[in-house]
């Protein structure tokens, strides 16, 4: 059954809940409850080119307030050797490369910092972070360097952007923070310098996955330029127009130079060769890289060809995964996948991929589809471009995060939308095929615990290639790895 109010189902406030419902009421945006619209009613293959991959567990971050660790991202820092993993409450874990020695990095929640961590309900929190491509780099303007994208209670500074309406429950802030020495075991710098601060009107869609490109060579143009995803706000159906509005930095994926000063508010940089910086349009953002998304939790670049991959959490029909170059718009709110949005129940069949200045989905799937639960919302992205696991040679991997559903589709042969080139990955730890969700209740029996309904699935990347897999219910970080007698 579909959530009555939102999709979402993050508030624990019921005085939240209630206040959003009146600002919906208000704006006439409550649909009455009817059978949504159905673009994809062939499900998802269950069994047909289901791929399984062996999985091991590799390390454990600790349970906080007796409560299993939120992690949301996992990511490999080379300069120092090591991965990085936060937990959306505030800390932030360092992880050796073979998984044996967890270390409390730094807890940006601690109050010495002064950063207020908002991680009430399921979507606040310590968002996101980036490692500066020259953390590690002695005499570089990047040494010992990280970014910080975070949920914050403190709304005292004045916000740099303001979304024009809702209720400002938060704010969002880009923090960067400075190490003396980033080769120690804990931060070592003082507190953080503020960059970006933004006034959010709705508890839900918050900052997205933030990177810098992996890809981009020492010296090259994109190299230090960090992606910031930003959701368009929050309630449901974008009321306040914002992925459209290339005024406003919500709904999009920024990008900006954290080392330069050239922004409207003196704090970082904007880059020359960003889309909207020439226009000839003072009135859109320099900012902006890719407009009209919804909730960019996760994006990821394929190693062959660098193209960029988003994973778009849908409304209530469908979850998308595109391809954006520069200045591309994927469509929200004029479009939920390939279809017209029209409500929470209805999308327009009749209008596919009907505008050519949209960037409309490569892949997609609906949100009634049986292999997902009542909340379905996708995440991503690693394109597999090595041969260590052979059967995931060139497959772009990406997911469901609720149901911890395992994706993929063949990089070379991107399809235009639609959900029939989608097919399953399930995982053997030993005991057979699984799903990850399955794993994840086996795993919290074995921990005396209430075994968890949902995956909360994300993908991590480490070094050469490898694919972790995190989730918010056993503490447990596994690692995809080749089957046991494989000659690699
Ligand atoms: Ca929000
Ligand atoms: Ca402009
Ligand atoms: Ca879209």
């Amino acid at each position: 059954m579909r959530d009555a109010v939102y999709k979402d189902a993050m508030f624990t406030s019921r005085s939240v809940t209630l206040g959003l419902l009146l600002v919906a009421l208000a704006l006439g945006r409550v649909a009455l409850a009817q059978t949504p619209t159905d673009p994809f009613p062939a499900p998802i293959a269950a069994t047909e080119g289901v791929i399984h991959v062996r999985v091991t567990e590799f390390a454990s971050i600790p349970d906080v307030g007796g409560e299993a660790a939120r992690t949301m991202l996992l990511v490999d820092e080379p300069g120092t050797r090591r991965l990085f993993v936060n937990d959306m409450r505030g800390p932030l874990y360092t992880v050796s490369y073979d998984g044996r020695a967890v270390t409390l990095y730094v807890d940006i929640n601690a109050p010495a910092w002064g950063v207020s961590v908002q991680s009430m309900g399921r979507e606040r929190g310590f968002q996101s972070f980036a490692v500066h491509p020259q953390f590690g780099r002695a005499g570089t303007p990047g040494f010992g360097k990280f970014y910080t994208w975070t949920d914050t209670s403190n709304t005292a500074p004045r916000p740099d952007f303001a979304p024009g309406g809702g209720t400002n429950t938060h704010a969002t802030v880009l923090f960067e923070w400075t190490a003396k020495n980033p080769a120690a075991a804990t931060y070592d710098g003082g507190p953080p310098r503020e960059l970006l601060r933004l006034e959010q009107p709705f508890a839900n869609h918050n900052g997205g996955h933030m990177s810098f490109n992996p890809l981009a060579a020492p010296g090259s143009p994109d190299c230090g330029l960090l992606y910031v995803g930003v959701a368009d706000g929050g309630s449901g159906g974008d009321p306040l127009g914002l992925g459209q509005n290339l005024g406003s930095p919500f709904g999009k994926i920024l990008r900006i130079d954290p080392l330069g000063r050239n922004s409207a508010n003196g704090k970082y940089g904007i880059p020359p060769s960003n889309p909207f910086v020439n226009d000839g349009t003072p009135a859109t953002l320099g900012d902006i890289y890719v407009s009209g998304v919804r909730n960019p939790q996760r994006f990821g670049w394929d190693p062959r060809n660098g193209n960029l991959f988003v994973a778009d959490i849908g409304q209530d029909i469908v979850e998308e995964l595109s391809v954006a170059r520069a200045g591309a718009n994927l469509g929200w709110n004029a479009w939920e996948g390939s279809f017209g949005f029209i409500s929470r129940t209805a999308v327009d069949l009749t209008k596919r991929r009907a505008d050519p200045a949209v960037t409309y989905p490569v892949v997609e799937y609906g949100q009634l589809d049986p292999l997902l639960q009542a909340t379905s919302a996708i995440t991503g992205v690693h394109v597999y471009r090595r041969n260590t696991i052979r059967q995931l040679e060139n497959l772009v991997l990406f997911g469901d995060f609720p149901s911890g559903e395992i994706f993929y589709i063949r990089a070379d042969a991107l399809p235009s939308g639609g959900q029939d080139a989608i097919r399953r990955i399930l995982l053997n730890d030993g005991g057979g095929p699984k799903t990850f969700l399955k794993i994840i209740q086996e795993k919290n029996m074995k921990q005396g615990k209430t075994p968890t309904t949902r995956a909360d699935l994300r993908f991590g990347d480490g070094p050469n290639g490898q694919v972790f897999l995190t989730n918010k219910h056993d503490g447990t970080i596994r690692l995809l790895v080749p089957d046991a007698g494989a000659s690699r």
